[in-house]
């Protein structure tokens, strides 16, 4: 058994002692009552779900068991001459809530490397679909395609024990994470680059060999993508991509098909796609101004046209922060060591001072400031990664950290079927009236 899976053995069986005993003895005490407005609002802010690996705070925003992201990104191991931090440490941090040492890390970016292999019939699926097929519908499709490798799948057919669910969940987690980028840049290459493809280099780590697989080597462009690729693994249980994948790995569906309906919900543009969304709303912007350097009254106005036409604004609003997320913020500050006065940058950074106020005024927006879909694009379009299609799948690559490692938590703690309750409105209207 590897360390890592040793590891986490370890701390899941001493954690599914403790829960279980926690959960006996404190089964009937209420920890939240459920508001009209959220039945018909969403669910929001119900409490009604575990979820280890990340906490969301409305003012703070997310911390990863506990560290914010700028102590992640001090703390988490880094490439040799790096200044960003290695998702593989995150994944680390997630699933064993330690910070694991360099060689800890190097031994995950090897583990990865060795698990990469995806089949042919994986490739001659994707090569059946038109070219101009949406990249995150190639990428469902390719992770569906991929599920006749899962070892769960398997296991069960063959009557696995329920204590070993675990087991063959990480085996499936740490195979998928593997493939994910060969996957994804393969079909960015064929959509993009007429199926031009680049052969991994193996003594790359997990982001930098996915920047170079897509064929973007500046040695800047790999430092953001271990950045990207860190800051959007995982934003606590709740969210919509997060929590399908929870609701569909709940029925025993293993990690591939429970992630690939994860990234069709990520793939909605009030989700995932606002990555996509924003630049391409900047990019029609400076077509219908005429000039890729705006002045703030013109990004202004641009905005209300917007709102007037009855469109949301791409990358402003969160359905729990309110406050700018952090992950915006760690996206400007790279910005601000890396490049100078690129326009694309300028115009979201005068997007932050312009759109908050317009959004306030509109009296009902919850949260008038920007979410990590606001900066991520225009930090692409400056490293020639123009192709906003693709954004998605490069935050769905992302979003496999947090939400496989959330999954075998869930099946070592013997999570069991999520079933909440519905009601009809004329149900609804009973219950209003039996208790007001
Ligand atoms: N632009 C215009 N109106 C907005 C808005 C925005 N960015 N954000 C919220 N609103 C509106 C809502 O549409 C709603 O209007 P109606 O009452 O007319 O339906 C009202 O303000 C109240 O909404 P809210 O409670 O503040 O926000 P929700 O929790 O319902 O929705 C979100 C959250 C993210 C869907 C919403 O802010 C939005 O649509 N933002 C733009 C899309 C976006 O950037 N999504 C990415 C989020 C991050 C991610 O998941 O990747």
């Amino acid at each position: 058994m590897d360390l890592l899976k040793k590891k986490f053995e370890e701390k899941a069986t001493a954690l599914k002692a403790e829960m279980r005993a926690f959960s006996k003895e404190n089964a009937n005490v209420i920890v939240d009552q459920v508001k009209v407005a959220q039945v018909f609002g969403g669910m929001r802010g119900v409490k009604s779900m575990i979820w280890e690996a990340s906490q969301l705070d409305a003012q703070e925003g997310i911390r990863f068991r506990g560290y914010t992201i700028p102590e992640l990104k001090e703390i988490l191991p880094k490439a040799p001459g790096g200044k960003e931090p290695l998702p593989e440490g995150l994944f680390w941090l997630m699933l064993v809530d330690e910070i694991p040492t360099q060689e800890q890390v190097n031994w995950l970016s090897d583990e990865w490397e060795k698990r990469a292999k995806v089949s042919d019939s994986v490739y001659k699926v994707l090569d059946t679909l038109p070219a101009d097929t949406h990249p995150m519908t190639q990428f469902v499709l390719a992770i569906t395609a991929m599920q006749s490798d899962s070892i769960f799948s398997q296991k069960y057919s063959e009557g696995m024990s329920k204590h070993d669910y675990w087991d063959a969940t990480y085996e499936d987690a740490m195979n998928l994470i593997a493939k994910l980028p060969h996957v994804a840049a393969y079909i960015y290459r064929r959509t993009y680059h007429n199926g031009e493809h680049i052969a991994a280099d193996e003594s790359l780590d997990w982001a930098a060999n996915f920047a170079h697989m897509l064929g973007h080597n500046d040695p800047d462009f790999k430092s953001l993508m271990r950045l990207y690729l860190t800051i959007h693994a995982d934003h606590e249980g709740g969210n919509a991509s997060a929590h399908t994948v929870h609701l569909v790995n709940s029925t025993l569906s293993d990690v591939y098909l429970s992630f690939a309906a994860g990234m069709a919900s990520l793939a909605g543009p009030l989700h995932g796609l606002a990555n996509q969304e924003v630049i391409k709303w900047i990019f029609s912007m400076t077509e219908k101004l005429g000039t890729t350097k705006p002045s703030k009254e013109q990004i202004a106005q641009y905005v209300q046209d917007t709102l007037d036409s009855g469109q949301v604004i791409p990358g402003y609003g969160h359905a729990v922060l309110r406050k700018p997320d952090p992950r915006f913020t760690a996206q400007k500050t790279f910005a601000e060591e890396y490049i100078q006065d690129d326009d694309y940058v300028n115009i979201v950074w005068n997007l932050f001072d312009v759109v908050p106020g317009i959004l306030d005024s509109l009296g009902k927006v919850k949260n008038p400031w920007p979410n990590v879909d606001a900066h991520s694009g225009a930090l692409l379009v400056h490293y020639g990664l123009k192709e906003y299609g693709y954004y998605t799948v490069l935050f769905g690559v992302s979003r496999a950290l947090g939400v496989l490692a959330n999954s075998c938590w869930s099946r070592a703690l013997g999570f069991p079927l999520e079933r909440p309750k519905s009601h009809t409105f004329e149900k609804m209207k009973e219950i209003v009236k039996s208790v007001s």
